[in-house]
């Protein structure tokens, strides 16, 4: 081959990767999705709901960042995408990168190798769900399922707050919401609006790619007389699957056909409904649905969906096979045991934790620190312990099991990777340990996805492969558990991104307009990277036996007493009497732990879930 014809080849490969450039100027606009309550929303160039980033395989992504909004800071996460060489543009704040303050620029500068359905969201101040989230769409021209559609159309679920988050955040952490209730939203959306309207063409078939990019509820979607055909879940080709009913959670995808039928005669609802479940309490006149419609006809009526009888029985994604066939990676190399648990810290907020660890952010981005600790950046401890540090080798194959030992549903997302689903067991199943499943009960060709739902008080264990040096979070993507510490950090190859990575210096510009270290251990050591002295750390625990419970049993154990001691003092004037009552107000003590017990929500009852019963009945017998 002549150099000339290299030159044109070259070329040719060069041209067909293009750079897909977008300007995002963030700030504040007013918005009023569901028609009740117009409140102040973070849009893009002026608009909200914000635009769709679109681009193909091979292409190389630029994001201009200016941060408008005046009051906060920002950063984006583009979910799902490998980031493979370029961690430092995932986006999470103190992890990869410092928050984007007002006023500042960032520009996000990837390439991108994956097909598929992603979205793009705020992953800072737990932000996104105040309007800064929207979808990312790859596109692939080598799409083996591209001879089966005509369309695309891109669909997205999502729950809204009426409420800001940060006032929302305060509340959720504070002491006065001890059992950790999660605020409940106002509402569902489909594409960010009610009463969406979707035109089909009969006999055209479609591919719909749905995201739910809520903060909260996950969705049960169907659509009314019409089946899907399961083709991709979180950018992942599946075999095609059928399905009347599909659940999403909180940052989970899925591409299917619909085919439209081939007559005029009506219309049909798409309804989402939110997974009540989730919620602690279920507000009055509360609608957890929300109903769009396939159009065939714009004069024909616009029905409302049927009554669905009994439980929704949605397709169970753990059934989903690749595309590629690709099979269960070999034996772990590590494996890391994770048990969520919820409990008090000693500012009365309800914490949750990976084991005995509630995230909390380092003082230096976790990646600074990895650029900048020399030969000590395998050791987790420069990390701090509140980040939740796991240092990998190159090419490690990890398994990762989460033991669920709270009640509620939690969707676990792995930030810069695929993970194998292995196992999945059923709710209230208890922690993998204890089950006695082996390894020969995982699905040997299982299916890999970026976000997976762990069940109330059941287990998972994810497989995935260390190929990615970088920084990356596995964390729950219900927004609020974010907030609440449900996050670990997985450093990949600190000592190949030392080598490999530049971080441009508008990266790093943002830290220093705040004053943010760059460089030196998660406390911001420079000298003695081992010495954590003065790093971030959540709250004190409560006192020894002191649980957030135990306040509620006092509490009601003094107003018993009070009552007993009033009861005696009437008895006592109305007649001889035995001293039988103060019985019976220990007695309303229990019933009000075991009233708890039974009333107490879905995630964060730290009755229900921390298992020191006994303390009731110590604080309620004082
Ligand atoms: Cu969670």
């Amino acid at each position: 081959m002549t150099p000339s014809s290299l030159l044109v080849l070259a070329s040719l490969a060069f041209a067909q990767a293009a750079v897909v450039k977008y300007d995002f100027d963030i700030s504040w606009v007013r918005a009023n999705p569901d028609g009740m309550a117009e409140r102040p929303t973070i849009g893009i160039n002026g608009q909200w709901p914000i635009p769709r980033i679109e681009a193909n395989v091979g292409d190389n992504i630029v994001v201009n960042v200016v941060n408008s909004l005046g009051n906060q800071s920002t950063s984006l996460h583009f979910h799902g995408l490998f980031m493979n060489g370029s961690t430092h543009m995932d986006g999470p704040s103190m992890a990869t990168q410092c928050p984007i303050p007002p006023g500042a620029s960032f520009t996000y500068n990837f390439t991108v190798q994956q097909p598929g359905t992603y979205w793009y969201h705020s992953h800072n101040r737990g932000q996104y769900p105040d309007g800064l989230r929207g979808p990312l769409i790859i596109h692939d021209p080598e799409n083996p399922f591209k001879g089966l559609y005509d369309e695309e159309l891109v669909m997205t679920v999502s729950d809204w707050y009426h409420d800001e988050m940060p006032g929302l955040l305060s509340f959720f952490m504070s002491k006065v919401n001890p059992t950790g209730a999660e605020p409940v939203p106002n509402s569902a959306l489909l594409n960010e609006t009610q009463n969406l309207k979707v035109p089909l063409e009969p006999g055209k078939t479609y591919l719909f790619r749905m995201i739910n990019i809520g903060a909260f509820a996950g969705q049960y979607i169907w659509f009314e007389g019409h089946n899907m055909t399961i083709l991709e879940v979180d950018g992942v080709y599946t075999q095609p699957a059928e399905a009347d009913m599909i659940y999403l959670s909180a940052a989970q995808r899925c591409s299917f056909l619909i085919k439209a039928r081939n007559d005029t005669s009506a219309n049909f609802p798409i309804a989402a409904s939110m997974d009540t479940t989730l919620f602690d309490t279920i507000p009055d006149g509360l609608n957890w649905n929300v109903t769009g419609w396939l159009v065939y006809d714009q004069n024909k009526p616009f029905p409302e969906p049927a009554v669905v009888d009994g439980e929704f029985e949605p397709h169970d994604d753990m059934t989903l096979l690749p595309w590629d066939n690709e099979t269960i990676w070999g034996e772990p190399d590590r494996t890391i045991s994770l048990d969520v648990i919820m409990d008090n810290l000693g500012d009365g907020g309800n914490y949750a934790f990976f084991n005995n660890i509630t995230y909390t952010p380092p003082k230096v981005p976790t990646l600074y620190t990895a650029l900048t600790s020399g030969e000590l950046a395998t050791n987790a401890a420069v990390y701090g312990e509140y980040t939740h540090p796991f240092v990998l080798e190159r090419g490690e194959i990890v398994d990762i099991i989460v033991n669920n030992i709270d009640s509620g549903k939690h969707p676990f997302h792995l930030h810069g990777h695929h993970f194998q689903s292995l196992w999945r067991s059923a709710d209230e199943a208890g922690t993998f340990q204890d089950s006695n499943v082996t390894s020969s009960e995982f699905s040997p060709v299982p299916m890999r996805r970026d976000t997976i739902v762990l069940h109330p008080e059941g287990n998972i264990v994810l497989r995935f492969k260390a190929d990615n040096p970088g920084v990356w979070l596995f964390h729950c993507h219900l927004e609020w558990h974010v907030k609440s510490g449900l996050m670990a950090t997985f450093v990949e190859a600190p000592l190949d991104l030392q080598k490999t990575l530049q971080v441009p210096e508008n990266h790093y510009a943002v830290c220093a307009a705040e004053d943010i270290p760059t460089s030196g251990n998660a406390a911001g050591n420079t000298v003695d990277l081992l010495d954590l002295t003065g790093q971030n750390a959540p709250p004190d625990p409560l006192p020894e036996g002191f649980t957030a419970r135990g306040i509620v049993a006092l509490v009601f154990s003094c107003i018993s007493g009070i009552l007993g001691v009033a009861v005696i003092a009437w008895y006592g004037f109305a007649e001889p009497v035995n001293v039988a009552e103060p019985a019976g107000a220990a007695g309303g003590v229990k019933e009000s732990g075991e009233n708890q017990q039974v009333s107490s929500g879905e995630e964060d009852s730290p009755v229900a879930r921390d298992g020191h019963t006994d303390e009731i009945s110590a604080l309620g017998g004082r």
